[in-house]
């Protein structure tokens, strides 16, 4: 049995571009996970301590993987493009941040996985991309659409930088 998930893709350091592309390659190559869609690549002024702009993404995803076997596997990926958690500062700067936004309707508040993510709802470099490829997707806490919530938060510091290959 499959499941929908969303991710985001985050990176603000090295050749960002490259690596978000890579690392969306690796997880839609990934036994078990189908890529469904891949939003535009976006610019977004970077929330917490100074640091550079990042690059951010979203996509959909078809997976068998439970919720806490896909957190496994992306901090896997995490790893092959050298994140190295434990020299970063709380909301740091980055190579690859990959978080899992939402997985159907689950809602999950272990220890080590929240699932919506807990700051999705106010966070325009995961809501605008989120947008173009599941508006009509029901944020299960809040209850309301992604083209709801989108609509409801300042998206000023959210520039799009490239448009998915998919969609060329
Ligand atoms: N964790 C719990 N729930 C989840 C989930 N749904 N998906 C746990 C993924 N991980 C989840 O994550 C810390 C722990 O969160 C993991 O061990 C996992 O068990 P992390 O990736 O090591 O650290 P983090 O990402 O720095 O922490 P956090 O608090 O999740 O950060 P955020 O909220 O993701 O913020 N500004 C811009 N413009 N763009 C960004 O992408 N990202 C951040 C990070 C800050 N500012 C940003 C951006
Ligand atoms: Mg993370």
């Amino acid at each position: 049995m499959t499941n929908q998930c969303a991710i985001a893709l985050g990176s603000n350091l090295g050749n960002s571009l490259a690596t978000l592309e890579q690392a969306l390659k690796i997880i839609s190559q990934t036994p078990g996970i189908n890529l469904v869609a891949a939003s535009s690549w976006y610019l977004t002024k970077p929330i917490g301590p100074p640091q550079p702009d990042y690059l951010n993404g979203c996509a959909i995803l078809a997976v068998e993987p439970t919720p806490e076997e896909l957190l496994v596997l992306l901090q896997a990926i995490e790893l092959q493009f050298g994140r190295v958690r434990i020299k970063e500062s709380r909301w740091g700067a980055r190579t690859l941040d990959l978080d899992i936004i939402l997985y159907g309707d689950l809602i999950i508040n272990n220890s080590d996985l929240i699932i919506p993510h807990p700051r999705m709802r106010e966070r325009a470099f995961v809501l605008v991309p989120l947008s173009e490829i599941a508006e009509d997707w029901q944020e299960p806490v809040s209850q309301k659409a992604i083209a709801q919530l989108v609509s409801e938060i300042d998206c000023s510091g959210v520039t799009i930088f490239q448009p998915s290959e998919l969609n060329n």
